[in-house]
């Protein structure tokens, strides 16, 4: 190679270098400019994530409300009543009976005949047997004269309630 062209070769790396310089340069302000951009997109993105998963979760407890339905839940409505002591059965998803009217001091014993675990605890946070395993019964004293609505935590449309006489 001639000094000439040597020079020549040197002169297209030093174009070419500077050129990067010039790109890397831009692509910087660039990233620096749109980098609040890009976190609001990613916000976006995550939001949109969370709203197909909040979505995706309905459905799935959509899904299980609809196997509780094969498992014999929201079957017929049952009322009893109690006076010192009653009892309220937890089968096939659903709480026997539905609605137990008690007078005031009443023990209410719970037990859980399912397989599944259950728990009956109150909308307003009066009671709560905790979790019922198999075979497992809690009871809860009812001093205060109401109508106490209950829930399983487990499987949200496993609902019941106890009325206390005044
Ligand atoms: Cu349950």
């Amino acid at each position: 190679m001639t000094n000439q062209a040597v020079l020549g070769v040197l002169a297209i790396i030093g174009a070419l270098a500077a050129v990067f310089l010039v790109v890397f340069a831009a692509l910087g302000t660039y990233h620096a400019v749109s980098g609040s951009g890009m976190r609001d997109n990613m916000g976006e993105m995550i939001k949109g994530i969370r709203g197909m998963t909040g979505d995706g979760m309905g459905d799935m407890m959509d899904g299980m409300n609809g196997m509780d339905g094969m498992m014999g839940g929201g079957g017929p409505e049952t009322t009893g009543s109690a006076s010192g002591r009653g009892e309220v059965r937890i089968a096939s998803f659903r709480f026997q009976p539905t609605t137990m009217n008690v007078t005031r001091g009443t023990v209410v014993v719970w037990t859980n005949d399912d397989s599944a675990t259950h728990t009956a605890t109150a909308k307003d946070a009066s009671f709560d047997t905790g979790r019922l395993d198999q075979g497992k019964s809690s009871q809860v004293t009812f001093d205060r004269p109401g109508t106490f609505e209950y829930v399983c935590n487990f499987h949200s449309r496993m609902t019941g309630r106890v009325v206390v006489g005044p």
